[in-house]
């Protein structure tokens, strides 16, 4: 029997931070899972190398779902972004270990291919209406088939979605950069600028807009009908979803549809929402909702509700989510879309990835497992760097959802 004997965490900065596991088998198959949590990277580190990585040794790599069900069962404390983040690079690593052991791209073992691409939708942004329009204009140009759209709301100096750089990353500063934030100027201006695109450049692509957390149910709802005639694709995260009933008031008001999922972590925190059918997509990832297996159970609850999947993919994934989610995006019966950015080039000196894009979809490597790779010497290159995510505060200095 083959066994686990190596799992190392690397914890580097290529242009952003990035955790990843690797995981050697005796048989000397190597796999990787990327354990990136965007702020928190040494949370996950330390719980993969002091919790985890001993009960790895040893153990048959080829028993993916009994590791995963060891390590969420065997740790007593459940859920939460910090375990769910671990255990998924553990069993992505496996996913990859076998799919090189059996000499079969990762999809080919999720059943094979449903489709001949995966669809995907990027990020256009601006500081304000025309450079968003230019923006635009230019992923129209680059063949993008869907678009995420956002603008810096006047007044509030910038916000949530624009880019700064070449690309956009909001985890950019040493300590939390503090952003203000005034719901009501939002609600009397994005409607406007999406209503601009759709003006410019008509509806031959699907138009995303991400208003990420940033409101109250009923503002939600207001949001969603005001922009009905835009045709969105969906609206992303209109409310905090802890309190998943909250949806069934927006629900209520407007078939604007629905998309969430990139924070949380387990079939349970989608449940509601799935089950009593208050989203239309679920936007969980690889990384974050415990891996292939676990995603794969999310997606197959998903599908008896008619809930398509939308799969977060900002650059805190790293090119082994990216790739993961290919696979796995490639596969199921109910894929909906799949976000994505771009790596910069620093990230793409330490990975290697043969995920492909093409007339706005992507494809998987053809290689044995998720034909991804990780070159450690290039890590040492690009010491861990701290950054944390921006803080919100609205006009009276109060804390909101960022
Ligand atoms: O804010 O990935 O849809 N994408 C997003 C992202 C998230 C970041 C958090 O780490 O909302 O930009
Ligand atoms: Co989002």
């Amino acid at each position: 029997m083959s066994k686990i004997e190596r799992a190392e965490v690397f914890v580097a900065s290529p242009g952003r931070s990035f955790v990843t596991l690797r995981l050697t088998t005796s048989d000397g198959v190597t796999g990787l899972g990327d354990a990136t949590l965007n702020g928190r990277e040494l949370a996950v580190a330390s719980y993969l190398r002091e919790h985890v990585v001993p009960l790895l040794i040893g153990r048959d790599p080829a028993r993916i779902e009994d590791i995963w069900q060891y390590l969420y069962r065997g740790a007593y404390w459940r859920r939460g972004p910090v375990t769910m983040t671990a255990i998924a690079a553990v069993d992505t690593a496996l996913w990859d270990i076998k799919g090189k052991v059996a000499g079969l791209p990762v999809y080919q073992l999720l059943g094979g291919r449903s489709r001949d691409g995966v669809l995907v939708y990027s990020h256009a942004s601006g500081a304000d209406v025309p450079e968003l329009l230019d923006d635009v204009a230019r992923f129209r140009e680059l063949g993008y088939q869907a678009i995420r759209a956002q603008a810096a709301v006047p007044g509030v100096g910038g916000t949530y979605g624009v880019r700064k750089g070449v690309v956009y990353e909001p985890a950019a500063t040493a300590l939390p950069e503090e952003q203000p934030w005034s719901t009501e100027s939002y609600l009397d201006f994005a409607p406007a600028y999406l209503e601009a695109v759709r003006e410019r450049f008509g509806f031959d692509f699907h138009l995303l807009h991400d208003v990420h957390h940033r409101l109250t149910p009923i503002e939600a709802a207001r949001f969603g009908k005001r922009v009905e005639d835009c045709r969105l694709f969906w609206m992303e995260d209109p409310t905090p979803a802890e309190n998943q009933e909250a949806f069934r008031l927006i629900r209520q008001h407007t078939t604007t549809p629905v998309a969430v999922g990139e924070n949380l972590s387990s079939i349970w925190d989608v449940q509601q929402l799935i089950t009593e059918q208050l989203i239309d997509y679920v936007r969980t990832t690889v990384v974050h909702a415990g891996g292939i297996t676990h995603l794969r159970r999310i997606f197959d609850l998903a599908a008896l509700y008619q809930v398509r999947t939308g799969s977060h993919g900002a650059t805190d994934l790293s090119p082994v989510t990216m790739a993961a989610a290919v696979h796995v995006d490639l596969a199921v019966p109910n894929f909906g879309i799949q976000e994505y950015m771009p790596h910069v080039a620093e990230t793409m000196e330490v990975f290697s990835s043969g995920v492909r894009f093409e007339n706005g979809m992507l494809h998987p490597s053809e290689e044995p497992g998720l034909g991804v790779g990780y070159d450690e010497k290039a890590a040492q290159r690009f010491p861990y760097e701290p950054r944390y995510l921006p803080v919100a505060r609205r006009l009276d200095g109060s804390v909101h959802d960022w």
